[in-house]
């Protein structure tokens, strides 16, 4: 199991080694480590580790004499948890900014947390790799210790051990799952190849009475804080008025504006995110005080042909382009007269398209 404790062994403080100190060989550094003992217990090459330095400002705050990198302890868990961020998808800038703004505890909490999830699942077959411990018992591991052992990264293998754990209700391995997708996807490819195929065959399990409403509500709540975590570490990154996104009037799906927000958020497109079950005079409210270019509405359950909303859109007096999405909305809709334009996103594709601005962006 990764090694995550955040207390140094005093023994073992960078700046106090001992000249002959095995772990790191005649040349113990006078203070700090050398990016090549960084390199080699993160399993980070050496040249990334300068280039996140050079362009990106994770590197180490101490140079010696000689201008040779020390990193301290804190640099190291910076440079561990960059390392995590980009797996996940997170463009490198992002990773950065994200990690430059958080303070020391901030920093130990999230690597912590990923402890938690790196520890041995219950049950056979979530049993983790082990790692060894970084200089000063700090975090380590050659690749990140967050495998589930036996599920493939083919995305039918993947939705089905999701579809176990969340059989299981074993959080613990849904969680390392989704992490495990999202370390070798974006956020987009893997809600499109894994996360909706997952969702569509949970949904269809409980309908058949062949799963618990408990295991849609797990399956469907870990993903929700995973997705969070994308737009969390992308915060600093998205600017300009934001997008709106939100759920018709009393309907409560909401997971694909989640995953919408995560890949706008890498897009660096902000989002005013209202979430579930949104009635439609708050939500032309909102759409007046923030003036979006765009709002993204969505509905999994069936929605009448004439409701208020459309109504209700005639205040707007700037042009506004509503993205419906969503099994649940009917054909015919017709946008009232006026600046606003309604299409239909038939799947997650269209509407990034629709709602990153780049010209062309076409909707499905
Ligand atoms: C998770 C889930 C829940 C969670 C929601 C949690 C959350 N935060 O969203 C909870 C447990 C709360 C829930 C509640 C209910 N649920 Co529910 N739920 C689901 C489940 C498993 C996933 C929902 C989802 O995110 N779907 C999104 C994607 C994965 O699926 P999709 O809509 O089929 O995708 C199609 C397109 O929309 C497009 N697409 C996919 N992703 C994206 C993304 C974008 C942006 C776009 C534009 C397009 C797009 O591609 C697909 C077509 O090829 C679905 C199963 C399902 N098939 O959707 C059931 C499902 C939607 N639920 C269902 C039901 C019945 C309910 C309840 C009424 C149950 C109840 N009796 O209480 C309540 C709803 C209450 C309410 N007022 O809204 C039914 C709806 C049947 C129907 N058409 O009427 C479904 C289909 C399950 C089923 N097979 O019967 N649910």
């Amino acid at each position: 199991m990764i090694d995550m404790n955040p207390q140094p062994a005093a023994s073992r403080e960078p700046g106090q080694t001992e000249p002959d100190d095995p772990e790191l060989g005649e040349s113990a550094p006078e203070l700090g480590w050398p990016v090549g003992v960084v390199s080699e217990r993160l399993a980070i090459a050496a040249p990334t580790l300068r280039s996140w330095d050079r362009r990106h400002g994770v590197g180490p705050s101490l140079r010696t004499r000689g201008n040779h990198r020390r990193y301290t302890e804190l640099d190291i868990r910076r440079v561990l948890l960059m390392s995590r961020l980009t797996a996940q998808g997170v463009p490198a800038q992002s990773a950065a900014d994200s990690v430059l703004a958080m303070d020391a505890g901030a920093i130990v909490e999230r690597l912590d947390g990923d402890r938690e999830l790196a520890g041995s699942g219950k049950g056979g077959g979530t049993g983790l790799p082990g790692g060894t411990g970084l200089p000063g018992g700090l975090p380590v591991g050659g690749a990140p210790a967050t495998e589930v052992e036996g599920a493939e990264q083919d995305a039918t293998d993947l939705v089905e051990a999701i579809v176990g754990a969340a059989r299981a209700l074993d959080p613990r391995t849904m969680a390392l799952l989704y992490r495990q997708v999202m370390r070798r996807r974006d956020v987009g490819r893997a809600w499109v190849e894994v996360f909706a195929p997952a969702l569509r065959r949970v949904g269809d399990l409980w309908e058949e009475g062949r799963l618990g409403v408990q295991s849609e509500h797990l399956t469907s709540e870990l993903l929700q804080s995973e997705l969070r975590a994308v737009v969390r570490a992308n915060r600093l990154h998205v600017a300009g008025l934001p997008v709106v996104l939100a759920s018709a009037d009393d309907e409560q799906h909401h997971l694909p504006l989640l995953a919408l927000e995560a890949e706008l958020a890498r897009h660096g497109v902000a989002s005013l995110f209202l979430g579930p079950r949104v009635p439609s005079d708050a939500l032309v409210s909102a759409l007046r005080e923030s003036q979006p270019r765009a709002v993204f509405l969505w509905a999994s359950l069936a929605r009448p042909q004439a409701e208020p909303f459309w109504r209700d859109l005639e205040v707007i007096d700037w042009p506004l382009e509503v993205v419906i999405g969503g099994p649940g909305w009917p054909d015919g809709i017709v946008a009232p007269e006026g600046p606003v334009t309604v299409t239909r996103a038939a799947d997650f594709r269209a509407a990034v398209a629709a709602l990153v601005p780049h010209p062309g962006a076409s909707v499905g």
